[in-house]
């Protein structure tokens, strides 16, 4: 295929782009679509613990990042949603399993109870479990207008990013750092790389090997990618000292309470926000060869650094 570059040109009067507008109408769609993917059956209390804390809200920011992705590759929103949502079941289940006891023991997400407060810490391992399972299904059985080929590229990079290689990795450096005082800002960024980087990484990516990018258009976004995942987890780490339980919906404070090595506490909070900013201006600039087309996602890298929660 041509490049995504060659279909699209700058132009000189570039509209003013609507963020607002835009996240509302992209996670109307998310939640419509998310609310479909999984019925109430027999064994009807596994299908609720995972809706439980599916339909609990949050951003929607991983689907909305592989919907803007494809739709700049080229592709449609229907091509991607299913993957859209396959991302927001692996990171749900990574929320309640992060949440369990045995992790971060956290008793609110998303404004709520945690999944285990409300069904037990058995059933909550099971609900992520399960979602786990049925992302790789639904993007599977569900994706329509997609060659094969590309579906299988999507569920390779996507077995990557969460398992060893990715989101587990990153967790499990994060849990051998607990208690530690002299971690490095190399492993640092080890964690968040993979803890919360790689599943930004892929909801990019997989976007985009939906519409058939090209590999120099796979290596723009991934650089965009890689850079709002960290800017993400600094703000993050930012987020939890300056933002109340209000906002978060989550416990605040966390991490000065476990004493946890982050970059506000490397950096101070006025440093990370520029490193932070410093990323997502990277990230933004990686883009500029689509002119207007990639306004979503730049914009999107701004929302990253001005979130309240
Ligand atoms: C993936 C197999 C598998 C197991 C899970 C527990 C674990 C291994 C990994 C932890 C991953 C984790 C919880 C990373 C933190 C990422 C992060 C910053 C989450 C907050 O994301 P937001 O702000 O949340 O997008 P909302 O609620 O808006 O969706």
């Amino acid at each position: 295929m041509t490049s995504s570059i060659d279909r699209n040109t700058a132009t000189a009067a570039s509209p003013v782009f609507d963020l607002k507008a835009y996240l509302k109408q992209y996670q109307q769609q998310v939640e419509a679509a998310l609310e479909q993917s999984i019925a109430v059956v027999y064994p009807e209390k596994i299908y609720e613990s995972m809706r439980y804390s599916l339909l609990a809200g949050g951003k929607r920011l991983r689907p909305i990042l592989c919907l803007a992705s494809c739709e700049l590759a080229g592709g449609s929103i229907a091509m991607a949603m299913p993957t859209a949502c396959a991302l927001e079941m692996i990171h749900t289940m990574s929320l309640i399993h992060d949440d369990l006891p045995a992790m971060d023991n956290d008793d609110y997400r998303r404004g709520q109870l945690t999944n285990h407060k409300v069904y037990g810490e058995d059933v909550a391992i099971l609900a992520g479990d399960g979602l786990l399972a049925y992302a790789f299904e639904f993007i599977a059985t569900q994706t329509q207008m997609v060659s094969p080929d590309r579906v299988l590229r999507v569920i390779g990079h996507l077995g990557r990013a969460v398992g060893a290689a990715g989101l587990v990795g990153g967790q499990i450096v994060d849990l051998e750092s607990e208690g530690k005082t002299d971690v490095s800002l190399d492993t640092l960024n080890f964690i968040h790389r993979h803890k919360t980087g790689a599943l930004l990484e892929a909801s990019v990516l997989c976007g985009a090997l939906l519409a058939g990018a090209t590999e120099s258009d796979l290596q723009r976004l991934s650089t965009y990618a890689q850079d709002i995942g960290l800017a993400f987890q600094i703000i993050d780490d930012v987020l939890d000292i300056t933002a109340t339980q209000e906002e978060l919906g989550k416990t605040a404070g966390k991490d000065l309470q476990a004493q946890k090595v982050t970059y506000p506490s490397i950096w101070g909070i006025e440093e990370s926000k520029r490193q932070a900013n410093q990323l997502v201006e990277a990230a933004k600039a990686a883009l500029d060869p689509y002119g207007d087309r990639a306004q979503p996602l730049k914009a999107l890298a701004d929302y990253i650094t001005a979130r309240r929660n």
